[in-house]
């Protein structure tokens, strides 16, 4: 309790990516110090510190892929590439005097309830209580391996491109890739020329959206260096101009998404000679339906003699390589699995246990669902950060938590002011969220009858449907009615 009667919290951030030094600088700010950031791995940056493939890059602007608070003038390209961005991530942690408080090497094991506190052990075998727990764990982060037979026995080397290996030369051998989303063809267009032969399996072809990446030279980043004001107003442009075309195309506004249907056609239409292989290439579902690719390397690397796509199915893999479902054997030295990740695992695996011991797993065996994305009846004080529901089409994951941890921040005074005990939405508020979450999805393209990781096990897309505007707005104040109400 400090003088003034109001109570100070301890925090535990899980997660020292992107978003948990956020929630770290911005807790501080705000005169929150007994923090605990625990960081399973050896090193922060999350995504960026795990996906190290070749290629691989940010698909939002870098310029507008950064805190708006401490802009980066050393960007070298349009589209960052990741160990940039991980640089970045790093630089900022510094500066901001996270690096420093982060405990490396700890899980967060277990999470219980009692009596108002969470009580946490890690897993170096250290137990303590804090008042909140931040999981700033990241969507995209547990790999899934593709459920085919005899994927173990292939005698090859075989990685998931989140687990790249770096031991092995490509240089001139057979090498197959399963999948072709956004994180394929980054790896397609980086390592087509390197491989004596690569071949693409392909279940489902993707519309692909060309921006053309741009290099920064000394002098463009110069005129950047100590410009926060510039970096802010480059930021806000290419915000701006995501907003209004993605974003918006995919959340049902018409003229956007026409746009974008376009630009998705032209750019396949272009860039494919051979009428054959472009028919290939060509979705049979609406543009923006699956994650709209945005890349300007994957048709040329499709298109060089080394390369070849198969769109026959995979019938199962053996010691030697991939045979697909017409019984042809391709023989492979290296078998790269970019087949995505799981997206509905957020914080887990942990034993999370909220009130009266209730288990995540319970309550979250039929559907992942939150309050706002970031609260969970039962689950008092806990904050989900980029929970269910929170990504937004193609947009940049570090505004939505800007906006998420701004949030928090003021449940949290509420708590320091006494007006809530407990921050703890209610069950009733958490349906009708959800009710209206589900009104807005009939008029998005995700629901138009394609499959992918945005959609749940019901085809519940796991976005927000309505405008970023609107997404912002609605979290500018907490609903305190939502809330179960001070004792
Ligand atoms: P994605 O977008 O989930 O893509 C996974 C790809 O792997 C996709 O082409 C899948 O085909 C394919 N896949 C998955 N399982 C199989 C099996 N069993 N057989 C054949 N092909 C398979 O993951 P990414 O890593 O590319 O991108 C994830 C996000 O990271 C991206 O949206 C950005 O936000 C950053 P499918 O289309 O399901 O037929």
């Amino acid at each position: 309790m400090s003088n003034n009667n109001r109570r100070e919290p301890s925090v535990a951030i899980i997660g020292a990516g992107m978003t948990g030094i956020l929630a770290a600088i911005k807790l501080r700010e705000a005169g929150i110090n007994d923090l605990t950031i625990l960081e399973k791995a050896d090193e922060l940056g999350g995504t960026w510190r795990e996906n190290t493939y070749p290629g691989v890059a940010c698909d939002v602007p870098a310029h507008m892929y950064t805190y708006s608070f401490r802009g980066n003038p050393e960007w070298s390209n349009r589209f960052a590439r990741g160990n940039e961005i991980q640089t970045y991530f790093r630089q900022v942690a510094e500066e901001f005097g996270v690096a420093g408080q982060i405990r490396f090497g700890e899980a967060l094991e277990r999470s219980h309830y009692v009596d108002g506190k969470w009580q946490l052990h890690t897993s170096k075998g250290n137990d303590f209580s804090v008042d909140f727990v931040v999981a700033a764990t990241g969507i995209l982060h547990h790999p899934v391996y593709p459920d085919i037979k005899g994927l173990d026995s292939f005698q090859g080397d075989m990685w998931h491109t989140a687990r790249w290996n770096h031991d092995v030369d490509l240089a001139g051998k057979r090498v197959g890739i399963i999948g072709t989303g956004s994180t394929a063809c980054q790896v397609i267009g980086d390592i087509a020329e390197q491989c004596g032969d690569l071949t693409i399996f392909q279940r489902t072809p993707q519309w692909i959206v060309k921006v053309a990446d741009k290099d920064y030279s000394e002098t463009d980043k110069a005129s950047l260096r100590g410009q926060q004001g510039k970096l802010t107003a480059l930021s806000k442009r290419y915000a701006f101009a995501m907003r209004n075309t993605f974003s918006a195309g995919v959340t049902g506004k018409k003229l956007p998404l026409a746009l974008m249907s376009w630009m998705a056609k032209r750019n396949l239409r272009k860039s494919v000679r051979d009428p054959a292989l472009r028919e290939k290439l060509t979705p049979d579902y609406p543009v923006g339906c699956k994650r709209l690719i945005i890349n300007s390397t994957f048709y040329d690397a499709v298109q060089r003699d080394n390369v070849s796509l198969e769109t026959t199915g995979i019938e199962r893999i053996t010691d030697r390589g991939v045979v697909t479902v017409d019984g042809e054997t391709h023989e492979l030295d290296v078998l790269i699995l970019a087949t995505g990740f799981s997206p509905f695992e957020f914080m887990r695996p942990m034993e999370l246990k909220g009130r009266n011991g209730v288990d995540i797993e319970d309550v979250w065996g039929r559907k992942v669902q939150a309050y706002r994305s970031v609260c969970i009846p039962g689950f008092p004080n806990f904050f989900l950060m980029l929970g269910p529901n929170t990504p937004i089409g193609n947009y940049s994951v570090i505004a939505m938590s800007e906006v998420q941890t701004d949030y928090v921040l003021k449940l949290i005074e509420q708590w320091r002011a006494g007006t809530l005990d407990e921050v703890e939405a209610t069950p009733e508020a958490k349906q009708r969220y959800n009710d209206y979450l589900k009104a807005g999805m009939g008029k998005t393209v995700w629901v138009r009858g394609c499959q992918s990781w945005y959609l749940d096990a019901d085809g519940d897309p796991a976005m927000w449907p309505y405008s970023w505007n609107q997404w912002v707005r609605e979290l500018e104040q907490p609903d305190l009615k939502d809330f179960r109400p001070a004792a």
